[in-house]
């Protein structure tokens, strides 16, 4: 089945990015790996060929910029590879679309570069590995913080969607770890990490201001379909000064989109497709941390009607980036 992917990597040598995903890998898989997120349109290409992935919505590898702590070089860097990556899009169009990397670090900055990555680069929107370190590694900045309120109404004005992509929470801060260092990275804090970020943006008031927020959660989620209703169910008697709208289960419905990122597992998709209906859900590998044979072929084999396969497949995808659906 046709499909459309879009939590795929790629690193840069220059700058030199890439080194960032090293320490993901043993030393003897970190050579293929690197050149996988190097690569773009050899290797990739021949395996969205062999699997019928038509289109790869590409985005940076994690943390990306978001861990360039001192402004000026997270300006500088997601500057240079917006341009990289628009310039790899160019050579193969049909096949290629990319995201924005975002210099959250200074607000201003990020904003206009969010403008300059759609409008001038033609990117679909952006792609934000979580909280950005700003001015020194240990101050933490989430994106439910005030100084970002100019940049999310930039986000519904140019009407792009804003993929939030996990990295671990830091070490310093993170004792609930200490001493389980198996508990980092995607096996477990990612999802955590993103999942929490995901409910501080929904307790924000930030869908109430800004209806028109998409943001897009890989792995199924961040485990948040699962334990929606329990959040609900619990803060409707103790809301601990919560104040919005609606239910965080009305925006998980309403504001979020799910990929299948990293998450080849039917039970986990039927649970989500129960709790926010297959049009909110789209196919997804996070190639090269994930294998795109294994997510193709998990996906094409799934037995589920063929309306919502097509739409999980691409359909949900092209409409929501507006690509021509073929
Ligand atoms: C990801 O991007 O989702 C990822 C990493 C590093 C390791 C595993 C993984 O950035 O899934
Ligand atoms: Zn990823």
């Amino acid at each position: 089945m046709k499909k459309i992917a879009l939590e795929e990597h790629f690193g840069a040598s220059d700058p030199n990015i890439v080194e960032q995903s090293a320490e993901h890998f043993t030393p003897d898989a970190w050579p293929a790996r690197r050149a996988a997120l190097l690569d773009i349109h050899e290797a990739r290409l021949q395996q969205m060929d062999d699997l019928e992935i038509e289109k790869v919505i590409l985005s940076l590898l994690a943390p990306g910029i978001q861990s360039l702590h001192d402004r000026a070089h997270a300006v500088d860097w997601a500057h240079r590879l917006n341009d990289y990556a628009a310039d790899h899009v160019a050579v193969n169009p049909a096949r290629f679309a990319s995201f924005a990397a975002l210099p959250m670090q200074d607000p201003d900055a990020a904003t206009e570069e969010l403008r300059r990555s759609v409008k001038e680069l033609g990117l679909l929107g952006a792609l934000i590995n979580g909280f950005s370190q700003v001015d020194d590694e240990n101050t933490v900045v989430y994106l439910d913080d005030p100084r970002y309120e100019d940049f999310w109404a930039t986000v519904a004005e140019l009407d792009v969607p804003v993929y939030l992509h996990p990295r671990d929470p830091l070490v310093s801060q993170s004792p609930q770890y200490d001493g389980h260092p198996w508990l980092y990275g995607s096996s477990w804090a990612f999802s955590v990490e993103t999942g929490t970020h995901a409910l501080r943006l929904m307790g924000s008031g930030l869908f109430d201001r800004h209806p028109g927020v998409r943001i897009i959660l890989g792995h199924l989620g961040e485990l948040l379909p699962f334990n929606i209703w329990r959040t609900d169910h619990r803060l409707a008697v103790a809301p601990r000064g919560l104040d919005v709208e609606h239910s965080f289960g009305h925006y998980l419905r309403t504001n979020f989109y799910l990929t299948t990122s990293g998450n080849f597992r039917t039970p986990a998709l039927l649970n989500a497709i129960q709790e926010v209906g297959a049009d909110r859900i789209m196919f997804s590998a996070d190639y090269p941390f994930e294998s795109m044979e294994e997510a193709a072929r998990w996906f094409d084999a799934i037995e589920l009607n063929d309306r919502d396969k097509e739409k999980i497949a691409s359909g949900n995808a092209a409409r929501l980036f507006g690509l021509e659906s073929g």
